[in-house]
Formats: structure tokens, sequence, C-alpha cells
């Protein structure tokens, strides 16, 4: 437990100090994610004014319209990382294939890869957007890393985390000892421990889906959120509240402060389509599923362990259901039947 005030800059170079031979890349690594989020938050903020709202004129691999400050966190984040020799490769939302270190650039002993700003859509309506982060230790020996490499299992991630951009700028992280929350503080440019070794409470009275797609989910989806919807009067005896961002970095955010679930699952349109789910596993739900699980939680497709999930491609999407212990169990129990 570190003592609240503490800065994230004193806190990674404690972790550091853990790490029997650690080097200091780690510590250098984290630092330059939090540079890139700074940059981030100040570029959010000021939305119109540095004209970074709307759509570009490009399409990343998924197929989606990116919108400019897609591009442009992308770009930030590239920046801070490539340049200080902590990094071998990254790999992002925006990008199709590997980023290669440039010719001549210090090689470091990590792989990172980041959605730079998700749920970008919100940003032109000025509601909460994100940063989601992944940390793994990248093969030795190895100069240039091929998307082979990125291909881990989400328990090998050394470092995981968030940084979302709302009325505060917030900093999530895990280094595999719980989960450590801070707020930037723009009058000294520095992220502060506000709160350690966050825990998510066992059970909830909220949900989050997007019930729009509420024709196409399966039997256990349907099973669990009409019981939730039925309240009181039905089988689970008390009434639900449902919250629906389209951020999740603002949902995973929520059910860190005060419990909840929060689902995309798999549906039938999906299915019929040849879609795995809507969020992708290495950049969006494994780093997710960490942060939740070292506060506590659960994060399931519903029928597997996220984290345990052995990935075949850079960009492969996955069903995700986290949160709160006890609602997260239900809905992997509601799978077996
Ligand atoms: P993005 O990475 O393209 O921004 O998409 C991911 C986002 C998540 O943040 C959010 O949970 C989900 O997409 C919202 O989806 P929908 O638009 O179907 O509500
Ligand atoms: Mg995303």
């Amino acid at each position: 437990m570190y003592q609240i005030g503490t800065t994230l800059t004193q806190y990674i170079i404690e972790e550091q100090h853990t790490y029997e031979g650690a080097s200091g890349h780690f510590t250098g690594l984290l630092n330059d994610i939090a540079t890139a989020c700074k940059k981030l938050s100040g570029l959010t903020r000021k939305g119109a004014l540095v004209g970074v709202l709307g759509a570009a004129s490009s399409e990343n691999v998924q197929g989606e319209i990116q919108k400019k400050m897609d591009i442009i966190s992308n770009d930030v984040f590239i920046e801070a990382l490539e340049n200080n020799g902590h990094v071998a490769a990254l790999a992002s939302e925006e990008m199709e294939t590997v980023y290669n270190l440039k010719e001549g650039k210090r090689r470091g002993g990590y792989l990172v890869t980041f959605d730079p700003l998700d749920g970008s859509s919100n940003m032109d309506v000025n509601v909460s957007v994100g940063t989601i982060f992944s940390v793994v230790k990248a093969p030795k020996g190895v100069l240039n890393p091929t998307a082979e490499d990125f291909l881990l299992p989400g328990t090998k991630q050394v470092a995981a985390g968030y940084c979302l951009y709302g009325p505060s700028t917030i900093m999530v992280i895990t280094t595999g000892r719980g989960v450590s929350m801070f707020t930037l503080d723009n009058s000294c440019g520095e992220f502060i421990l506000t709160r350690d070794d966050v825990k998510i409470p066992e059970d909830t009275k909220e949900f989050a889906i997007n019930t729009s797609n509420q024709r196409h989910w399966e039997a256990p989806i349907q099973r669990y959120i009409q019981e939730c919807v039925a309240g009181k009067e039905g089988v689970r005896g008390k009434d639900f509240n449902m919250r629906w961002v389209a951020s999740m970095v603002a949902e995973v955010h929520r059910i860190l402060s005060r419990g909840g679930i929060f689902m995309y699952p798999l549906d039938e349109k999906m299915r019929k389509s040849g879609k795995e789910g809507k969020l992708r596993l290495l950049y969006e739900a494994n780093p997710m599923s960490m942060v939740i699980e070292q506060a506590g939680g659960l994060a399931s497709t519903g029928r597997e362990r996220i984290l345990e999930m052995q990935p075949y491609a850079l960009h492969q999407r996955v069903p995700v259901v986290l949160g709160s212990k006890n609602e997260v169990q239900r809905v992997i129990d509601y799978h077996l039947l």
C-alpha cells in the first residue's frame, strides 16, 4: 500500500525496487505512458479550440472511420514510447501491423499494445474517452518483433491500465500487485495517488450493456438481463439500475469505483457476419481484465477466463463480461446450463 498523495513518479520508482535486478526500463516505460496520457488529457480538454474534433478521411484496419483524435492520439503514443529505449515494438487499434522502431532507435525489453483513444465517438459530444494499455516482455534477442511475438495470453501481462479523460484525468495502473488510481493535478503536471488497493464490491445492482442489440443476444444474456429488469418483483428480488456510456474506460472506471457488471457479449448478428465479439482481446479485453481481476472482480467471455485465452491475431475480437465477482459468476453459470 502506498500513501495517498504519492506521485506516480515516486510510485513507479518504488515499484522498481521490489524487482530484483530491475534495470529501470520498466520505470521509464510507465513514465513514457504517463507522458503520452498527459498530452492526450490536454488535447481532449482543448477539443474544438485546437481543431481535433470530427472524422478523419481514413478507415482503420477494422473498417471503422477514424476520428481525427484516433490518429493524433496514436501518433502521441508512438512519439512518447519510441525514443527512450524501453520498448522493442508497439501495436495499436489504429495500426494494421506491428510498429517497429525506426532504424537507429534504441530497443528495449517490452512490447506495448494500446487503444490510444477508446470510445472516440464520444469526443464530438464531449463525453468521457480513455486510453487503454497493456505491457508484456519482448522476446530476447529479436530486433524487429512480429505480430506472433505479441500473441501472448493476458496472464503474461506485466502491467496494464487505462487513463480516463473525464471531469478529472485519472490513471489506473496494475503491475500485478493490486490496482492503484492516480488523479492528474494540472497545477503541477503530476499524477497523484488518490486511491490504492482498489477493490470492486462483489455484489452490484448496476448493469451496463447496449440494449439496442437485445434481439440478437444469446439465451444466457437474455435471461440475465430479463431477471435484472424484473427487479424486486422478479427472481433477483431487488431493483437494478442501468448505465451505458459507450466508452469502455468510463464503464470500467465506474465499476472500480462502485461495482457493477459490463457486458459486450457475442450475439447472433455478429456470429452471422463472422465476428467473434465487438471488443479487441489484446488492447481492450486483456488489459481491462487484468485490472478487474487485480481489484477482486472477474472477467470472462461467458465461457472462459479472458486472461487465459491464447490469441491468434493482433486485432482478434472477443466477447466480454466483467465486473463484480458474484454477478459475473452468475452470467458464467447461465452459460453452463
Ligand atoms: P472503439 O475502440 O472503436 O472506440 O470501440 C470500443 C467502444 C467501447 O469503448 C465501448 O464499450 C463500445 O465500443 C461501445 O459500443 P456501441 O457503440 O456498440 O455502444
Ligand atoms: Mg477501442
